[in-house]
């Protein structure tokens, strides 16, 4: 190799290629203009010669755009704009062996941008990872069994009684089904809207056993920035989100354990598209594919015991695994909506007013008497739950949980 070759590769070496955003760009940053933001695009191109300040300046100016509205109202363009812009510090980063800075700010491009870059951020993560990892001497010293996220404890049911809702566990318990065959699944269950709990069919998964190790999670993501909801559950008024990295999030989850403590819960995140190792951890079950549609989104539920959703109902199939610890789970029939008190405006209107861990019998008075299904769902045991159903899920333990849910074809 000639010495300007062998220079070339040593250049070559300390920048992050970004195949995607160089073919793409000319074609992006026109179509900024076209919507308005020629001062973005004045800043992106001096970012593009490695300026590193304009690529600070223009990643703020597409931040601004990004929270101008209501998220639906956000114009694509910016969300892509948000990646280049993500992309363009984090070269600057990685040049400087900064590479902790570069996951953060490309997990931002991950969690805020579009899809257009999405494959240079995948890529510029991936190769990052294995920088950042060998910089690091993770967890060493730690006792194995501090490391585990959980311990196998049984828990009484007079125990759990304390803090679940009024009559929880008192009439209808979901059927609990092992190796449910795919035919009786959609003869039973899915054709006919009933819930149903399948026991024995994710021993196969890699996460069975690995999430419940702090150590790997620690290691796989702990440097990688991830959003978390704090509060006592989304339709209270202290709730906040935040962004935090993995490892702070083990970190809460470590030291929380006293009843006052305000739960942290990474929830409803579509984490497996984030973080490739965890999605490799699981598999789609195989009830998803049934009925002919699509699967629409994997989400990561991972949080402290006492965590809260409050009563909703989401429009598609869903399957919720409980890959660490327990969750209690009470459903309500779509066919009870009415009844169930939900929220007149738009935004909500999945959600009930009731607070089923507080429930105001004066202001809603159909509650005493409806019935319902509920159920402990175990570690290893996955839920299914038919579009509409109103669901309440409260966590026990520590609890690692996966949601797959799927359109019909109808839908
Ligand atoms: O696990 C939870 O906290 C809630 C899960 C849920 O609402 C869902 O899977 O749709």
């Amino acid at each position: 190799m000639s010495a300007a070759a062998a220079a070339a590769v040593v250049a070559l070496a300390d920048q992050l290629a970004t195949p995607i955003l160089d073919a793409e760009s000319p074609n992006l940053l026109q179509s900024i203009s076209s919507h308005g933001g020629y001062a973005y695009v004045s800043m992106a191109t001096l970012a593009a010669s490695g300026d590193f300040r304009a690529a600070e300046a223009a990643r703020e100016m597409a931040w601004e755009q990004l929270h101008s509205g209501p998220w639906h109202s956000v114009l694509p363009v910016w969300r892509d704009a948000y990646a280049m812009a993500c992309l363009y510090v984090a070269k600057f980063h990685y040049r400087n062996g900064e590479f902790k800075d570069a996951l953060r700010v490309l997990d931002m491009g991950l969690i805020m941008g579009g899809m257009l870059l999405r494959k240079d951020l995948d890529s510029a993560i991936e190769i990052i990872s294995v920088k950042a990892r060998e910089n690091n001497g993770q967890s060493e010293g730690c006792e194995k069994s501090e490391l585990i996220l959980i311990r196998e404890a049984e828990l009484e049911k007079s125990e759990v009684l304390h803090f679940l809702p009024a009559k929880s566990l008192s009439s209808k318990i979901v059927g609990k089904r092992s190796a449910l065959s795919l035919e009786a699944f959609l003869r039973e269950h899915f054709l006919c809207g009933c819930p149903v709990i399948i026991s024995d069919c994710m021993a196969h998964w890699p996460a069975r056993t690995k999430w419940n190790d702090m150590d790997y999670l620690e290691k796989v993501a702990g440097e990688r920035t991830v959003p978390v909801e704090v509060g006592k559950n989304y339709l209270c008024q202290e709730w906040k989100q935040e962004l935090i990295t993995f490892s702070q999030f083990l970190e809460r989850i470590r030291s929380s354990g006293s009843s006052s403590d305000v739960p942290t819960y990474l929830a409803q995140h579509p984490l497996f598209d984030q973080i490739n190792e965890l999605r490799n951890d699981i598999c789609i079950p195989d009830y998803c594919f049934v009925g002919g549609g699509e699967l629409r989104s994997l989400n990561a539920w991972f949080g402290p015991a006492g965590t809260v959703t409050p009563l909703h109902h989401d429009p598609h199939h869903n399957i919720l695994a409980q890959v660490v610890g327990r969750k209690y789970i009470r459903l309500y029939p779509a066919s009870l909506s009415a009844e169930l008190y939900p929220y007149s405006e738009t935004m909500l209107c999945n959600s009930s007013r009731v607070d089923l861990d507080n429930v105001d019998e004066r202001e809603f008075p159909n509650m005493r008497d409806l019935e319902f299904l509920d159920c402990i769902l175990e570690e290893g045991e996955m839920i299914y739950v038919p579009p509409k159903w109103w669901h309440y899920v409260r966590s026990l333990t520590t609890s690692f949980s996966v949601s797959f849910w799927w359109s019909d074809s109808g839908s």
